[in-house]
C-alpha cells in the first residue's frame, strides 16, 4: 500500500549545485527578504553579500517590482511568444538597447543565462554561415570560463567539475588560457598589471585551427564563478583587436557584469570593447522573474533579416522568451535602477569597497584579495584537507556569523546588492575578517 509522502521530507527535492547529504543534514533555509537582509527559518537576520546568487542587483522585495508583477499577473499572465507579441516586450526591448554601447541594438530574450549563452553560440554560427562562410563553427572559450550548464555553455566553459563528468562535450571547441594566478598579480586593486599578452594565445588557437574554422570566442569580462577573475589591464581591448583580425565574433558574457556590477551598466562600457554579442540574465528582472537576453549588434540582425519576408529568419526560441510576467518584472526592475541611481552606484561604492576588501590582506591564510567595481573575492590556501575544504568551512561559518557569500574553491565571493551602504561593508568586512582567523 503506498504511503503518504512525509510532506516535510527533504529528501524529494534533489537540490542543485548543492552538496545535498550535507544540507540535509543540516538545512539552510531562507523564508523571507528585504533589501539587504534574508531572514532564517529560525529567525535569523543573514546580510546578503552576493546580492543572492549575483541577481538581486536592487536588493529584496522591492515594492515597484512586486507590484508591477502583480498587476500584470491580473491583467496577462501569458502570452505566446512566436509569432505574436505583446507591447511590454517591444518597450523592455527598446529600454534595453537604449542602455547599450554603440551598435548593439537588438535584443533576443530567453529564460536564464545559460539559455543566453546557447542562443549567442547559435547566432553565432549561423551569422557565418549566411553570410557564406559556413566553415566558421569553432567556438573559443577560455579555461575557468562559467557559460551556464547546458551542452554549448559546458563546453566552451572551463571549470573542470562541471565538465568531467558529462562526456565529450560539443566538438570543435577549443579554450584559451585564463588569466588567473600570476603571483605579481597578487593582491591587485581593480585591474592587475601583469598579462595583457595572454589574450595573445587566441593567436595560437588561429595558427592551429586556421581562423577560417573559427567562429566566436566567448569570454567573461570578469570571471565570475571562477572566483572574480579580473581581466589584466589592457587583455580585452587585445582580445578584440585579435578577434578583428581574423573574423571572429568577440561574445561577452555579462550574466553577472551586467546590470550596474561595475560602475557602469556593462562591463562593456566599463573596459571600453564592444563585442559582437552579449549575453545577460540575473540582475534584467532583479533575480525576481527568470529572464535572459542576448543582445547582438546590428550587422548581425541585418544579416539573418534575408530572404522572403514570409520566412522565419531564425529557428530558435522559447516558449517563454519574453513572457509577459518576465517584461513587467524586468520593466519596474529597470525603473528601480534608473530612480535609484544602481546601474552607475558601484563606482561612488568602489573605492570604499576596495579599501574595506584589502584590510583582509595579512589575515589568516589570506593569499589574495581581488576586487573591481562592488564585486571582490578573498582567496586562502588550501587547508591540509585538499581544495575547496577551507572555503566551504568559511561558508558555512559566515552563514552562521550571518552573512551570505558564494565559494569557489577557497576563494570567497561578494557582489552585495548595489543598494548597500558603507555601514554594510563595514559589517560584511568584520564579519569575514573574524571569520577567516577562526578556520584552521
Ligand atoms: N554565464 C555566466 C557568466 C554566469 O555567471 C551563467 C552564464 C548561467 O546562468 P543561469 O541563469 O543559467 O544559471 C552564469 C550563472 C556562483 C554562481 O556563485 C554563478 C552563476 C550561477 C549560480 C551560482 O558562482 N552564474
Amino acid at each position: 500500500m503506498d504511503r503518504e509522502p512525509q510532506r516535510n521530507s527533504l529528501d524529494a527535492y534533489w537540490m542543485p549545485f548543492t552538496a545535498n547529504r550535507q544540507f540535509k543534514s543540516n538545512p539552510r533555509l531562507f523564508v523571507s527578504a528585504e533589501g539587504m537582509y534574508f531572514k532564517t527559518a529560525d529567525g535569523r537576520d543573514v546580510l546578503d553579500g552576493v546580492s543572492a546568487m549575483w541577481c538581486s542587483n536592487a536588493g529584496h522585495c522591492r515594492p515597484r517590482i512586486t507590484e508591477a508583477i502583480r498587476k500584470q499577473a491580473g491583467e496577462m499572465d501569458y502570452s505566446p511568444a512566436f509569432q505574436i507579441g505583446h507591447p511590454k516586450a517591444f518597450e523592455l526591448a527598446n529600454r534595453l538597447v537604449a542602455m547599450m554601447p554603440g551598435g548593439l541594438k537588438h535584443v533576443f530574450f530567453t529564460n536564464s543565462g545559460s539559455e543566453s549563452v546557447e542562443t549567442a553560440l547559435k547566432m553565432a554560427i549561423a551569422y557565418h554561415r549566411i553570410r557564406g562562410d559556413a566553415s566558421r563553427v569553432r567556438l573559443i572559450g577560455r579555461e575557468k570560463g562559467y557559460h551556464g550548464v547546458n551542452f554549448g555553455g559546458m563546453s566552451v566553459g572551463g571549470m573542470v567539475a562541471n565538465r568531467k563528468m558529462f562526456g565529450t562535450l560539443v566538438a570543435g571547441v577549443d579554450h584559451i588560457r585564463h588569466t588567473h594566478g600570476d603571483p605579481r598579480n597578487a593582491f591587485s586593486r581593480g585591474e592587475p598589471q601583469y598579462g595583457a599578452e595572454l589574450a595573445d594565445d587566441l593567436e595560437r588557437l588561429v595558427q592551429l585551427h586556421d581562423a577560417s574554422t573559427i567562429a566566436a570566442v566567448i569570454v567573461e569580462p570578469v570571471q565570475g564563478s571562477g572566483g572574480v577573475i579580473v581581466p589584466p589591464q589592457g587583455y580585452l581591448k587585445r582580445l578584440r583587436e585579435i578577434c578583428d583580425r581574423h573574423g571572429i565574433l568577440l561574445i561577452f558574457d555579462e550574466v553577472i557584469t551586467g546590470f550596474g556590477r561595475l560602475g557602469t551598466p556593462f562591463a562593456s562600457h566599463y573596459f571600453g570593447v564592444e563585442p559582437d554579442l552579449v549575453t545577460a540574465a540575473k540582475g534584467i528582472t532583479n533575480g525576481v522573474i527568470p529572464m535572459g537576453a542576448v543582445f547582438a549588434q546590428s550587422k548581425i540582425y541585418e544579416a539573418f533579416m534575408q530572404g522572403p519576408p514570409n520566412a522565419i529568419e531564425f529557428f530558435h526560441g522559447y516558449t517563454y522568451s519574453g513572457n509577459p510576467m518576465a517584461c513587467a518584472a524586468a520593466l519596474a526592475t529597470l525603473d528601480t535602477y534608473e530612480e535609484e541611481g544602481l546601474l552607475t552606484r558601484a563606482a561612488s561604492l568602489a573605492p570604499y569597497w576596495e579599501d574595506a576588501l584589502h584590510s583582509l590582506k595579512g589575515h589568516r591564510n589570506v593569499i589574495d584579495v581581488r576586487n573591481i567595481g562592488f564585486v571582490g573575492a578573498v582567496e586562502l590556501a588550501p587547508g591540509s584537507g585538499g581544495p575547496t575544504q577551507r572555503g566551504f568551512a568559511a561558508y558555512l561559518k559566515l552563514y552562521e556569523a550571518g552573512l551570505l557569500c558564494r565559494t569557489t574553491g577557497d576563494s570567497i565571493a561578494f557582489a552585495p546588492p548595489l543598494i548597500a551602504e558603507h555601514k554594510h561593508i563595514d559589517i560584511l568586512v568584520d564579519t569575514l575578517g573574524k571569520v577567516i582567523d577562526s578556520i584552521d
